[in-house]
C-alpha cells in the first residue's frame, strides 16, 4: 500500500484572506504531493511498505533520515489541513480540553503566547506544537525542527503550525509573527484539536 495525497478539507479559497488560495495551491497541490511522491518513492525496500503512516515514520526516524523527512512531513500535513477551518481561531475551545489549557498551561492566553514564541522561536524551518506528554498526560508548547513531530519524542500532537516559509510567505511575506498569530485567532479547528485531546496519547511500540 502506498501513501496517497489527501483532499484538502474545504474550498481552496476558504481560508483567506488567513491563508490564501494561491499558498494553498501551492503548499497542498505542491509541497504535500512531493513529500508523498519521494516518501513512495524511498520506502521502497526498507520493508516498512504496507506498514501505518506512522509506524513507518517511527521507523524511519531511527533508521532512515531522507525516509523519515518526507514520512514527518506526510504526517503533519495530513493533520496541518485539519487543524484548519474557515472561521476558526480564538477562544472557542470545547470545555475538557479548555479546562487543561487552563490547569497545565496557565489559560488561554498563555497558550496563545507560548505557542507563538515558540512558532517564532523555531530557527529555520520547522513546526510548534500543542501536545500531551504521553508520560505525564500533561500538555505542553514545543517546537521542532524540519518534519519532527512530537510523535517521535514520547508525545502526542494536539495542534501543530507549519512554520516553513512556504507556508506564510506568499501572505505575509517575512511576518512570521503576523502569521502565527493570524493562525490561532482566525484560523485553528479547535473541533478538531478536542477530537484528537479526547482520543488521547497514540501510543507507538518502538
Ligand atoms: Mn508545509
Amino acid at each position: 500500500m502506498s501513501f496517497t495525497l489527501p483532499e484538502l478539507p474545504y474550498a481552496y479559497d476558504a481560508l483567506a484572506p488567513y491563508m490564501s488560495r494561491e499558498t494553498l495551491e501551492f503548499h497542498h497541490d505542491k509541497h504535500h504531493k512531493a513529500y508523498v511522491d519521494k516518501g513512495n518513492e524511498l520506502i521502497v525496500g526498507t520493508g516498512q511498505e504496507g506498514k501505518s503512516l506512522e509506524e513507518a515514520m517511527l521507523w524511519a526516524h531511527k533508521n532512515n533520515p531522507g525516509l523519515f523527512n518526507q514520512l514527518g512531513q506526510h504526517f503533519n500535513h495530513i493533520h496541518f489541513w485539519h487543524w484548519m477551518k474557515k472561521g476558526g481561531g480564538g477562544k472557542s475551545l470545547p470545555g475538557a480540553l479548555d479546562k487543561s489549557i487552563t490547569g497545565d498551561l496557565g489559560g488561554y492566553d498563555a497558550f496563545r503566547d507560548a505557542f507563538v514564541k515558540a512558532g517564532m522561536g523555531q530557527f529555520g524551518s520547522g513546526w510548534c506544537w500543542l501536545a500531551i506528554d504521553n508520560k505525564t498526560g500533561k500538555l505542553e508548547i514545543t517546537k521542532t525542527p524540519n518534519g519532527e513531530n512530537p510523535l517521535v519524542h514520547g508525545k502526542t500532537p494536539l495542534l501543530g503550525c507549519d512554520v516553513w516559509e512556504h507556508s506564510y510567505y506568499i501572505d505575509y511575506r517575512n511576518a512570521r509573527q503576523k502569521y502565527l498569530e493570524a493562525f490561532v485567532d482566525n484560523l485553528v479547528n479547535w473541533d478538531y484539536v478536542g477530537q484528537l485531546f479526547e482520543k488521547g496519547p497514540i501510543k507507538l511500540a518502538a
